[in-house]
């Protein structure tokens, strides 16, 4: 190999990059590098398999590297490289957001395009508040998020974020913000598959939270239709039916963030469809586009757009945005991601694998420190008991293993391991998964 090749193929200092989210020193010790990858693999810079178990942090529905995405980047990228949507456009964007808007419920059919789940989260929680200014209603001013939720890491995310550890290092955060209590409970909850059949009365606190606040000072409620960050919990039955009526009842904005959940993970285009309850704005980014370009975004219910459409019409309805909001090459990506999902009916793949897989996974019940396991659409969570030295101490040997012995990339959260595997996983996979995770977890016991 030349050396130029090699050094784009191996990095010889691993210093200089402060990892998000990672133990920077653990890992510089013994790093674990991708450099390429292929429908359900990644290849070690070595040339060894990995088998992608994650869809790289729950982004690459369609797989690694398809033919039809790459291509529409690189030919947007010697078409239009880049132009700006502030008061200019260019028609990739329009195109994309009818296409959104198209798969999105009911009358959710405005796109605002940001860059990233956590810029997703922050436009929505803002438009929510200028949307009761504009009505005249801007004593409506709290946020209320839930606790175990994950909506990014802008301050408007981490404010109505439900993760300690997200929060604790970063000051005071916004004010007047409350959180619903988390939906997950082992006790009754365990071992289920899809969602819990305990558990939908824990909406019933929003009312409380009314109660204290009045609703006269609450601008909106976002949660994730199933938390994934913190270790796929999806919502018990009738829970976010509640939550609709409650918000209904007060003039309360619901936002449901599907930046997970969005793009086919739980066998539909948004989680929405898949719980019948239409919420007044969801918020997206991962999937799609597959993962290949950021792109994020928030999808609003026509009359939050038009009661910004008022005053000079040469005037600008809404103070926000970002540079980078509906990028061409992002555009290109998402469009290509779109066909593929559409044409490959991956969506559809994912509803039917579903109990494949739930059933693949729950046979790992009773493997060592096996504390739980929780899956929904195609996405799965185990929980290990945390070992003698402290939390998050068996689940990194168990990331470790994982990739240095057994050949497959798995997302660890602590102890949990998560898996959401691309939509083009086949059943032969499904089961090469399961007994990785299998000798893995035996491994880290
Ligand atoms: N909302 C939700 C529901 C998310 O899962 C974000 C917002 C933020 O997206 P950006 O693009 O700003 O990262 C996310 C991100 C994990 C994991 O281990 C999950 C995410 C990111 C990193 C790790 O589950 N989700």
């Amino acid at each position: 190999m030349s050396a130029a090749a090699l050094r784009a193929e191996i990095p010889n200092d691993l210093a200089a990059f402060w990892m998000p989210f990672t133990s920077n020193r653990a890992f510089k010790k013994r790093p674990r590098l991708i450099a390429r990858s292929k429908d359900m693999h990644y290849y070690t810079p070595e040339g060894r398999e990995i088998l992608d178990a994650t869809a790289a942090l729950w982004c690459c529905n369609a797989g690694h590297n398809r033919g039809r995405i790459v291509e529409a980047i690189q030919r947007q990228a010697a078409e239009l490289d880049f132009s700006p949507t502030f008061s200019f456009g260019h028609p990739l964007v329009f195109q994309l957001a009818s296409r959104i808007a198209a798969l999105a419920p009911a009358d959710l059919d405005h796109v605002f395009f940001t860059n990233s789940g956590s810029e997703a989260c922050d436009t929505a929680l803002k438009i929510a508040l200028a949307y009761h200014n504009v009505r005249g209603q801007g004593s409506r001013q709290r946020l209320i998020g839930r606790e175990r939720g994950y909506h990014g890491v802008g301050f408007g995310g981490i404010s109505v974020g439900g993760m300690s550890n997200n929060r604790k290092f970063f000051g005071s955060l916004l004010s007047g913000v409350d959180h619903l209590p988390a939906t997950y409970n082992r006790e009754h909850q365990a071992f289920t598959k899809g969602e819990p059949e305990w558990g939908g009365h824990l909406a019933d606190a929003l009312e409380s939270i009314v109660a204290l606040h009045d609703a006269s000072t609450i601008a909106a409620v976002i949660v994730e239709p199933m938390a994934g960050s913190t270790g796929v919990l999806p919502a018990p039955k009738g829970y976010l039916q509640k939550l609709r009526a409650i918000c209904d009842k007060h003039g309360i904005l619901l936002i449901f963030d599907e930046v997970i959940t969005g793009f086919g993970r739980l066998g539909f285009a948004f989680a929405a469809e898949r719980y019948g309850v239409v919420p007044d704005m969801i918020t997206f980014a991962k999937g799609v586009t597959s993962g290949t370009v950021p792109m994020g975004g928030v999808i609003a219910r026509k009359p939050i757009y038009d009661a910004f459409m008022k005053g000079p019409e040469h005037a600008i309805e809404l103070f926000h945005g970002y540079t980078y909001s509906g990028h061409p090459l992002a555009c290109a990506a998402s469009l290509a991601a779109l066909d593929v999902y559409r044409d490959e009916k991956l969506f559809e793949r994912a509803h039917a694998l579903e109990p494949k897989w739930c059933d693949a996974l729950m046979t790992l019940k009773g493997l060592p420190n096996v504390a739980d396991i929780r899956c929904v659409g195609l996405t799965g969570a185990i929980d290990l008991a945390p070992s003698a030295a402290g939390p998050g101490e068996r689940g990194y040997a168990a990331l470790e293993y994982s990739f240095h012995e057994a050949g497959i990339m798995l997302r660890l959260s602590g102890d949990t391991i998560e898996l959401t595997p691309p939509l083009v996983v086949s059943e032969d996979q499904i089961g090469e998964i399961v007994d990785k995770v299998g000798r893995t977890i035996k491994a880290a016991a």
